[in-house]
């Protein structure tokens, strides 16, 4: 897992492991936003010690804590069933975006979901090749991770639902830990981080990003009826499939003009504007024929920073291209993501106070069309199968300021967060190898008043998973 609040410390690498009850192992994707009040809880009254700055040690005592009160109630309670309780305890206690498992010695192992099912984790199962009539099972984020380990698909865990696999009886049982649980899940997920290859709460992110394209390719003919776009160019990868359809749509040829260097790191991990700067033409190379000439649109899944976006539109000038034209497949990102993706802190964002035309002339195109929130949103859930409508929102809270575990989130909870992911922050951690990971409580989710911080920018986000 990276760090998107605390270091990057050996000892945070998952698993966590504690060694009492049982013996217990945690690994997690997303974030804790409750942190200052989960240490409270399992420093006072759990009496246990915290080694780390990590929110998945928290995740860990405070389900062991609960296994070690429910280990006193003796043999005649079912192992299910003080799992399930431990794990409704985490649900009540935990607040953020968290999906993940723990493994119990000798118990089994046991899946959850944070209740507004912000990070995604799924089910599969295979029949066991080596007990007949037995079946095998398998939980991860992705269900690409099932695909490629020859398992099946079975669905995914529920908001507020756990999956126990007895390790004894080789029994599988699921059980709704918090009944008012709803589903949320992050919008971003089909924007950007999943592979376009993974079946995400029962929809396939591969079509939404074309419905994305799709749309907003509308939303171009729409704003330019008249436009004179002789090539839509996507920014490998993750646009690919977005710009595919916006070329389609628009009647244009679809062209490769960018080239990704694969034995290049990702730009994300390198802090600092000067680093990534020049990591995208590392990174990138331009086929000067595809540009020479034309009018190019380039398509990216997003703009965070615009560090990259800038880079590339003169990349394109650079090859020749006559005029050069950008979009986007995900709105404005103006806020910070909370739940597990590394968007950082609000003035760093390239659409902070800047609409888009402002966006365009920083970046060095000529005009620039940003998806519009609502057709994301119905991108993923026009695709959603109508026997079962799940969906109750999407976390589109990078997009809109608007948190679904809001109540908790306030400015100084914002200004920690700022403190932690700013540049020139994350350069001093990488340095000293020390940090922390915060929360807040409190009422509004507004994150106006933001402190001011590093002007430096960079490209890229990373996520949890
Ligand atoms: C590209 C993913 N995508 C590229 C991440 C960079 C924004 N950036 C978000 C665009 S890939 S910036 O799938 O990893 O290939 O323009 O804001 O600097």
């Amino acid at each position: 897992r990276y760090p998107t609040a605390g270091p990057s410390s050996g000892a945070e690498a998952q698993p966590l492991y504690t060694n009492y009850p049982h013996g217990i192992c945690v690994a997690h994707n997303g974030n804790l936003t409750n942190t200052d009040a989960l240490e409270t809880l399992v420093r006072d009254k759990y009496m246990r010690h915290i080694n780390t700055d990590s929110d998945s040690e928290l995740l860990l005592n405070i389900f062991a804590e609960e296994m070690a009160q429910q280990a006193k109630l003796g043999e005649d309670k079912d192992d299910k069933d003080k799992v399930f309780s431990s794990i409704s305890n985490v649900l009540q206690n935990c607040e953020g975006g968290y999906a993940g498992m723990y493994l119990v010695n000798g118990i089994g192992i046991v899946g959850f979901r944070d209740p507004h099912g912000i990070r995604p984790i799924v089910l599969g199962s295979r029949p066991s090749p080596t007990q007949p009539g037995k079946t095998d099972y398998v939980m991860a984020s992705e269900s690409v991770a099932i695909d490629t380990l020859g398992f099946s698909l079975t669905r995914d865990i529920r908001p507020g639902e756990a999956v126990f696999l007895d390790m004894r009886s080789g029994e599988i049982s699921t059980h709704q830990c918090l009944p008012e649980a709803t589903l949320s899940p992050c919008i971003f997920e089909y924007v950007y981080f999943a592979r376009p290859d993974s079946i995400m709460d029962g929809v396939s992110v591969y079509e939404t990003r074309l419905k994305m394209g799709e749309k907003l390719a509308q939303k171009i003919m729409r704003k330019i009826p008249d436009h004179d776009i002789d090539v839509v160019i996507p920014i490998p990868d993750t646009s690919r499939t977005s710009g595919l359809q916006v070329a389609y749509a628009i009647g244009r040829p679809f062209r490769e003009g960018f080239i990704k260097n694969r034995y290049i790191a990702r730009t994300f991990i390198m802090p600092g504007q000067k680093a990534r700067k020049k990591s995208v033409r590392l990174k990138l190379n331009t086929i000067k024929s595809e540009f020479a000439g034309r009018n190019v649109l380039l398509v990216d899944d997003s703009i965070v920073r615009g560090t990259t976006a800038r880079e590339i539109v003169q990349m394109a000038r650079d090859a020749g291209a006559k005029n050069v034209y950008f979009c986007s497949a995900a709105p404005p990102i103006r806020y910070p993501n909370i739940y597990g993706i590394d968007i950082p802190t609000r003035h760093e964002l390239v659409a902070y106070q800047r609409e888009e035309a402002d966006v365009a002339k920083h970046i060095g195109c000529e005009w620039m069309v940003y998806q519009d929130l609502p057709d994301l949103e119905e991108s993923v859930k026009s695709l959603e199968d109508p026997s079962k409508a799940t969906f109750k929102s999407f976390d589109c809270s990078c997009f809109s300021g608007t948190y679904v575990t809001g109540e908790t989130i306030d400015n100084d909870y914002f200004k920690r967060l700022h403190d932690k992911r700013n540049d020139a922050a994350k350069q001093e951690r990488q340095l000293s190898q020390s940090g922390g990971s915060g929360s807040g409580s409190g009422s509004p989710t507004a994150v106006e008043a933001m402190p001011p911080g590093s002007s430096e920018g960079c490209e890229g986000m990373v996520n949890n998973q």
